[in-house]
């Protein structure tokens, strides 16, 4: 499998075709799995201003509150249930794509995002993690499977100009130190572009943190 890192900007880096085609089917089956849990699953967030994610989600660890921008112990604004862990098995995935940026990392947090063929996400920051943890520059970790997302990654002001990249099934990519407080977003899901074995289930995003 071919693993191409680049360092995209001082702190990120893009592992192209991380995943094995294996792994990215069994991570998919994970995803929808989890997401599909009757008593724990997935929802469709509504952020503050009453407007509604384009995107289904899945908090493990803790859950990021969407109303409070806060991460906790239950799902305050959905259905005030204990929010699932995160497995092991899910957070290694992770600690190999840091350790190939550097980083000796321990993931609490893993947000499992879903894309349908309307799928997308605002450009924001990521910072609502624990200070300790942001000052110490711990990395997202974000594994892309199914269909390709085009992503936007911008500077460290909203009005900083904004690169356009390609997130393909089986890439990682990691945002760590100077990198950590970007901005970005997914302005755009590509039907049809996941390879054959995950055709047809759009596209997951998972994002792991430490809290
Ligand atoms: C750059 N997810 O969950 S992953 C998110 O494809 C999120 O679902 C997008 O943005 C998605 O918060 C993009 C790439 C990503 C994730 C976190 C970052 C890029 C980042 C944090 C800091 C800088
Ligand atoms: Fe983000």
């Amino acid at each position: 499998m071919i693993e191409l890192m680049k360092s995209t900007a001082p702190g990120a880096w893009f592992l192209e075709g991380f995943l094995t085609l294996d792994e990215q089917v069994t991570l998919a089956n994970r995803c929808r799995h989890l997401i599909d849990d009757d008593r724990v699953g997935g929802y469709t967030p509504t952020v503050r201003g009453g407007g509604k994610m384009r995107v289904r989600m899945l908090a493990l660890g803790r859950h990021w509150n969407p109303l409070t921008y806060k991460y906790e112990g239950t799902r305050a604004d959905f259905d005030g249930r204990p929010v699932p862990p995160l497995p092991d098995d899910l957070a290694g995935f992770a600690r190999r794509a840091a350790a190939a940026a550097g980083f000796d990392f321990h993931p609490d947090i893993c947000l499992i995002n879903w894309y349908g063929d309307q799928g997308r996400l605002g450009v924001h920051q990521d910072k609502d993690e624990s200070r300790e943890s942001l000052e110490a520059g711990w990395p997202v970790v974000s594994l892309s499977v199914g269909d390709t997302a085009r992503f936007l990654f911008g500077g460290l002001r909203r009005r900083d100009p904004m690169e356009t990249l390609f997130l393909r099934s089986g890439d990682a990519f990691v945002f760590g130190g100077p990198a950590r407080l970007r901005y970005h977003g997914v302005t755009r899901i590509l039907p049809h572009t996941a390879p054959p074995p995950l055709a047809g289930r759009g596209r997951f995003n998972l994002t792991f943190r430490r809290y």
